[in-house]
């Protein structure tokens, strides 16, 4: 058994590996378990074994919780109304890959809070996938590092469906599980919890080199 197979055995539960081109588009060559790559240093990630489907008609992002006004963005709006931002980040799965120079493109939380406005007892992120039931969290302050990014377009393209279209969380200076791909609610609460994974051991904070074990 290959190293890949092993992790995702152990690590993964449920997770399944998927094999693609980024220009994959269909449940034809599912490959659960096997760690073969796209060819591009990606591994492609699931919980459910499923892609979701992404429908720009009738997809949104709700922003809920504790806010003054909760939202329900379409993806023209997004993409359209709010400021578009670019960065260029090193991606690190805590299970040894990593992808350096990825390109993102999307918006920042703060762009999203200026129209939701948090209530002064919102110190936390809840993010909910449309992979259910992949919920994760992160701190207020996580939340608007410099670098964090709803991303919807990825190395010079929309982001593709194995990747998380239209939308995922990106934060470089976390391990890449914190990174909620097919990013369908945020909402606004008092205080973390454990996400997906960290219900599975792995840390809170899962910051790339001083957590999960690895010190740097
Ligand atoms: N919804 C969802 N998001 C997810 C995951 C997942 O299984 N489901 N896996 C996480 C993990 S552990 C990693 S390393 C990255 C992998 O991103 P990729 O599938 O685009 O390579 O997605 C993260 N986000
Ligand atoms: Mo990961």
């Amino acid at each position: 058994m290959g190293r890949g197979l092993f992790l995702a055995t152990v690590l993964g539960g449920l997770s399944s590996l998927w094999w693609g081109k980024r220009a994959w588009d269909g449940v034809s060559s599912v490959t659960q378990g096997i760690p073969l790559l796209p060819g591009d240093g990606w591994r492609i990630y699931t919980i459910s074994g499923s892609i979701p489907r992404f429908d720009p008609a009738t997809w949104t992002l709700e922003v809920g919780g504790l806010v003054e006004r909760p939202l329900s963005l379409r993806y023209e709006e997004l993409r359209g109304l709010l400021p578009r931002e670019n960065q260029v980040s090193d991606f690190h799965c805590v299970t040894g890959w990593s992808v350096d120079n990825v390109h993102w493109g999307g918006v920042r939380l703060k762009e999203i809070f200026a129209l939701a406005k948090p209530k002064p007892n919102a110190h936390a992120l809840q993010f909910t996938s449309s992979e259910v039931p992949y919920v994760d969290y992160l701190t207020l302050r996580q939340g608007l590092l410099p670098d964090v990014m709803l991303a919807y377009d990825m190395d010079g393209g929309p982001l593709s469906r194995e990747h998380g279209a239209p939308l995922r969380l990106v934060i470089p200076r976390m391990y890449g599980y914190k990174g909620v791909k097919w990013l369908s609610r945020i909402d606004l609460v008092e205080r973390t919890q454990d996400g997906y994974w960290e219900q599975r051991g792995y840390d809170r904070d899962a910051w790339v080199g001083t957590s999960n074990g690895y010190s740097s």
